[in-house]
C-alpha cells in the first residue's frame, strides 16, 4: 500500500492562516508582550534600584496598576500564543532550502530566531503563571530566569519583526486581495470559521480569561474572578497573608521586646511607648508581585518622625531589619523619597485594630507606591544608612 505523501506548507489551505492572520493577532500578542516587558522592568527596577535611578514614592498606587497589568497582560498572552502558533503551524512543513545558499543561510537564520523566541515565551508565560500560584516545581531561581528570558524576548521579538517588517507590512491592513485569495474559492467544509470568526473567538478568550482574573488586584470584578489565584479581601483583617509569622519563624514577642532606631541618636521604645508617639493614617494597598493587591487603612508612626527624633536628615536612607531570621524577606530599604514620604509608617494597626501577628504584630513598613516584598513585617529595627 503506497503511504500518502507527507503534508507541505501548501496543504494547509485555509483562509485562517494566511499572513494577514498571522499579522493581527501578532500586533495583539506584541502588545501584551511590551506591556509586560515594560512592566517587568519597573518591577526589577524596584527591587534591583541602581545608584542613578530615583523612583517616586507617588501616584502612591502606581506599582499597583503596573504589577496588576504585567500579570493580567502576561495572561492574556496565553491564548494569543496559542492563537498565533496555529495561525502559522503550517511553516513547520515548509522545505528546508536545499542546497546550501545565502538565502537558505538566512532562513536557518530566521528560523532559529523564531525557535528562541518560541521557546522563551512559551516558557516565560508557564513559569510566570505558575508563580503567581506559589508554585516553583524548577531547580533554577525564578526571577533571574525570568528577567533573562524577558531580554531574550525582546531581542529575538526585534529580530522577527525586522525579518517580517515587508510581510507585515503588506498585511498591515485589511486589502480587498486578502479577502478574496487564497481560499474563497475552497468548498466551506475547509474554510468554516471565517477570519473575523477567528479573531473574535480569540479576542473572546483574551478578555474571558482576562476579567476572570484582574479581580485580584481590580475589586469590583473580584466576585468574578475565578482564575484569580487570590481572593484579596480574604484573610485576617480583610487582608491576605503571603507568609504566616509560623512560616517565618517569628513568635509573639515578650516583655523584653524593644524597638530600636540606629541614627545619629540611640532611640529604643517598648511597645506602649510606639504607641504614645504621634500616630498617623495611610491608606495603602498591599501589592504583591504575584499580581494580587489590596487597600487597607494603616495608622502608626511616620517614618520621617523618628528620623527627626533620632537627629537624623529628612533625606536620609533607611535599612529596615525584621525579626524574621534570614531569608530574602528579613531586610529592606526605604529609599530617601520613600523614607521622608508623609504617608510611610512604621504601622501598629491595620484597618482600625491592632495588627495580626500574621501582618507583621508589633509593627511593620508599609509606604506608597511599592511591592508587596518590600513591606517588610515584624520589624524591630531601623537603622539609618546616610
Ligand atoms: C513575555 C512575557 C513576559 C515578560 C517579558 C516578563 C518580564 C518580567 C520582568 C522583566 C520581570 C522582573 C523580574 C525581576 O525582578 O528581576 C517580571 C516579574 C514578574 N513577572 Fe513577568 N514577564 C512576562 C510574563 C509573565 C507572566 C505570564 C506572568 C504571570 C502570569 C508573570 C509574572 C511575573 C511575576 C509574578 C513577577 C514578579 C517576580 C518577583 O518579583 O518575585 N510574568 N516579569
Ligand atoms: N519579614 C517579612 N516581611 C514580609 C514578608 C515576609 O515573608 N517576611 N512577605 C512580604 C510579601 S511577599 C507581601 S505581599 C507582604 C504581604 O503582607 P500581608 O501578609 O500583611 O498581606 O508582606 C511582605 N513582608
Ligand atoms: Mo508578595
Amino acid at each position: 500500500m503506497k503511504l500518502p505523501a507527507p503534508p507541505t506548507e501548501k496543504s494547509f489551505r485555509s483562509p485562517l492562516h494566511h499572513p494577514r492572520v498571522a499579522t493581527v493577532i501578532g500586533r495583539w500578542l506584541a502588545t501584551a508582550v511590551v506591556i509586560c516587558f515594560l512592566t517587568g522592568l519597573y518591577s526589577h527596577f524596584q527591587q534591583h534600584t541602581p545608584g542613578w535611578l530615583h523612583i517616586p514614592s507617588r501616584p502612591a498606587e502606581l506599582y499597583r496598576v503596573t504589577q496588576g497589568l504585567h500579570v493580567l497582560s502576561g495572561t492574556i498572552a496565553v491564548p494569543l500564543l496559542v492563537a498565533k502558533l496555529w495561525t502559522v503551524y503550517p511553516k513547520l512543513f515548509a522545505k528546508l532550502p536545499w542546497p546550501p545558499s545565502r538565502k537558505a543561510l538566512e532562513n536557518v537564520l530566521e528560523r532559529g530566531s523564531i525557535l528562541v523566541l518560541v521557546a522563551a515565551m512559551a516558557l516565560e508565560l508557564f513559569i510566570g503563571f505558575l508563580n503567581t500560584l506559589q508554585w516553583y516545581p524548577w531547580p533554577f531561581p525564578f526571577k533571574e530566569t525570568h528577567y533573562a528570558l524577558a531580554w531574550i524576548i525582546v531581542g529575538a521579538l526585534f529580530v522577527h519583526l525586522a525579518v517580517k517588517l515587508p510581510l507585515i507590512r503588506a498585511n498591515w491592513r485589511r486589502t480587498s486581495a486578502d479577502r478574496t485569495a487564497p481560499a474563497e474559492s475552497l468548498p466551506p467544509a475547509i474554510t468554516g470559521l471565517t477570519r473575523r470568526g477567528l479573531f473574535r473567538t480569540v479576542a473572546g478568550a483574551a478578555t474571558l480569561v482576562g476579567i476572570t482574573s484582574v479581580g485580584q488586584s481590580a475589586p469590583a470584578l473580584g466576585p468574578i474572578a475565578v482564575l484569580a489565584p487570590r481572593k484579596p479581601n480574604v484573610g485576617p483583617q480583610g487582608l491576605p497573608v503571603n507568609r504566616t509569622a509560623e512560616a517565618a519563624g517569628v513568635t509573639a514577642i515578650d516583655a523584653d521586646w524593644r524597638f530600636t532606631v540606629k541614627g545619629p541618636q540611640q532611640l529604643s521604645y517598648t511597645l506602649d511607648d510606639l504607641r504614645t508617639l504621634p500616630q498617623n493614617r495611610s491608606d495603602l494597598p498591599i501589592a504583591c508581585v504575584e499580581g494580587w493587591s489590596q487597600g487597607a487603612r494603616w495608622e502608626g508612626i511616620r517614618i520621617r518622625d523618628l528620623l527627626q527624633l533620632c537627629g537624623a536628615r529628612a533625606d536620609s536612607r533607611v535599612r529596615v531589619v525584621s525579626m524574621e531570621k534570614g531569608g530574602f524577606y528579613a531586610t529592606s530599604e526605604l529609599p530617601p523619597e520613600f523614607a521622608h514620604d508623609p504617608l510611610t509608617l512604621l504601622a501598629l494597626r491595620l484597618n482600625g485594630t491592632e495588627l495580626a501577628l500574621d501582618h507583621g504584630f508589633p509593627a511593620r513598613i508599609i509606604a506608597p507606591n511599592r511591592p508587596g516584598v518590600l513591606q517588610t513585617k515584624w520589624v524591630h529595627r531601623l537603622e539609618v544608612i546616610t
